[in-house]
Parts: C-alpha cells; structure tokens; sequence
C-alpha cells in the first residue's frame, strides 16, 4: 500500500507542477486580493496559478481587527461579497461585518471552484526579466521550507504572461524586480501611515499595471506608490482584486490579438 500511496502523490504532484509551469496569470499571495484576482481571472478562461508562501490562505485576514474575529467591508464592497456567497451584516454608516473564517475559506472557494490553481509553501524569490522592451516573463521559486532551511537550494522557474505582486504590505516582488531591474523603471514610493478612507479609494485607483507583465493589487498598491495605508477594512482589498484582473484581461487580449495580426502581416 505504501508505493500506492508514494505514486499517486509523486507522479500527480509532478504532473501538476509541470502543468502549472507556464500559466496566463501567476498571482503571489493567497490574501484577499490576490484571491480576488484569482476567481474573476479564473472564471474568464484564463490559466491562473497562486503561489502562496504559507501552508494556509487568506493572508491578513485571520488575524480580523488586532485579532477581534470581524471584518469590515464597506457598501461598495457588496457586489464582490455577494458574488462569492459571502454573509455579511449590516452595520452603521455603511458598513458590513463578516466572520474572517468565512471570508478566508469562500474567497479561496471561489478561486478554486472558478478553475485557479493554489499550490501553498510556495515561496517566490525573484522575476525573470526578457529585454528590448523589458517585460517580467516569469518567477523563480522554492519551497518555503527550503528558504526557511537557508540551505543552498537553486530555486525552479514558472513562466507567466502576467505576473501579480499581491504580497502584502512590502510588495515583495515588485521591490525585488525593481532593484534588480532598473531597466524596468519601477521606483518604490513606499507605504505611508493609515487614513482609511483616503487610502481606500486610492488603492483601487492604482491598482493596475507596473512594468511589462508585471502588475500590482491589494496592500502592496500602497509601497509602490506612498500611498497611505487603511488598517482593518478589507473592501479595499476585494475591488482591488476584481479591477486588476479586468485588466489584465484586457491586456492579455490585446496581446492576442497583436499576435495573430503579427501573423497575418508575416
Ligand atoms: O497580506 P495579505 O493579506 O495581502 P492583501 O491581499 O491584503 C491585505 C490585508 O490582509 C490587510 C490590510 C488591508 O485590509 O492591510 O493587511 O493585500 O496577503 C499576502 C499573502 O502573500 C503571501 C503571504 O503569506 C500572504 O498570505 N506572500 C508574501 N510574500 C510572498 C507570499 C512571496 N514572496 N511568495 C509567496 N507568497
């Protein structure tokens, strides 16, 4: 029974990796926007993979208000929360509550059912950067427990047509690519003290493309661009998911399409 068991998880483990190799969309971070952006993506016809460094989903979530079980969302935040069955209750001026155990399993729930693909104790290091022009084409990766093991373990490559930095707080990624790439022009602004209301509006405002291939959601909006940050309110969070992947949508078919015209003209 042991090799049995072996098998299955070896040949359809390794199987799934190599599948997942090369995606459309590949999203670091499995917090709320990361899982956002995955659903909307995913529910478009794209390959969308997440790569999350814990062994478990939803980011800042669990930890609700300096670990008081709530999240709040805001009315305009409802359309989201309703599209992922998700119960929330109605508080004052505006605003909603939900039960942050909720929230993490039907966010994920409704990235997985929608057809992405989470592989957890992924931890992403750094890009993969093609010039003239420049353009972010993919990630290196370890385990999680490998970086944590600080042995010397050269990491593997997935390939990407769009690359999301939904990491939290110190846009890992986009902070890596920059210092590595200036030719990438990213210049980090870095994340300003809270104003919630402020800081609300605008990361849904920024949200959106950094460099060729390479694009930002969530609280890593506010390190790229010195924008202040919100504290405990999550509706931010969840529109900052579903406007990015309406344009990376846009941007993946204006791809395709200058392709095939490419074609044609050869
Ligand atoms: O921090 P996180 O929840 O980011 P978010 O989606 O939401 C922010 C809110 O939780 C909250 C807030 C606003 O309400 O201020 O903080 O923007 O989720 C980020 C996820 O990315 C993972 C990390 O473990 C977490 O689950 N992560 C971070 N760096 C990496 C990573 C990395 N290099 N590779 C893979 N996963």
């Amino acid at each position: 029974m042991e090799l049995q068991i072996n098998q299955a998880i070896i040949r359809e483990g390794m199987r799934d990796l190599e599948d997942f190799s090369d995606v459309d969309v590949l999203i670091a971070g499995a917090g709320p926007s990361g899982l956002t952006a995955a659903k909307y993506l995913a529910e478009r016809g794209f390959k969308v993979l997440i790569y999350e460094r814990r062994l478990s989903f939803g980011g800042g979530i669990g930890g609700g208000g300096n670990m008081i079980p709530k999240i709040v969302v805001q009315t305009e935040a409802l359309p989201i929360v309703e599209d992922f069955k998700i119960r929330a209750k109605k508080v004052e001026n505006g605003f909603f509550t939900i039960d942050p155990a909720e929230l993490i399993a039907k966010l994920a729930t409704g990235a997985l059912d929608a057809g992405a693909k989470i592989f957890l104790g992924v931890n992403v290091d750094d890009v993969i950067v093609r010039d003239a022009p420049p353009r972010v084409v993919g990630v290196l990766w370890h385990w999680t427990a490998i970086q944590l093991s600080g042995l010397h373990v050269d990491p593997l490559y997935t390939h990407c047509k769009a690359l999301v930095d939904a990491t939290g707080h110190d846009a890992e990624l986009i902070a890596i690519a920059g210092r590595k790439n200036p030719e990438l022009g990213i210049e980090m602004a870095g994340e300003k003290s809270n104003w919630s209301e402020v800081s609300e509006r605008l990361v849904v405002e920024h949200t959106g493309r950094v460099a060729q291939g390479l694009y930002v959601t969530g609280i890593a909006v506010c390190a790229v661009y010195g924008l202040p940050r919100m504290g405990p309110i999550f509706g931010g969070m969840l529109m900052s998911g579903k406007k990015l992947a309406e344009i990376i949508e846009k941007d993946l078919k204006n791809a395709s399409k200058g392709k095939g015209k490419g074609k044609k003209a050869g």
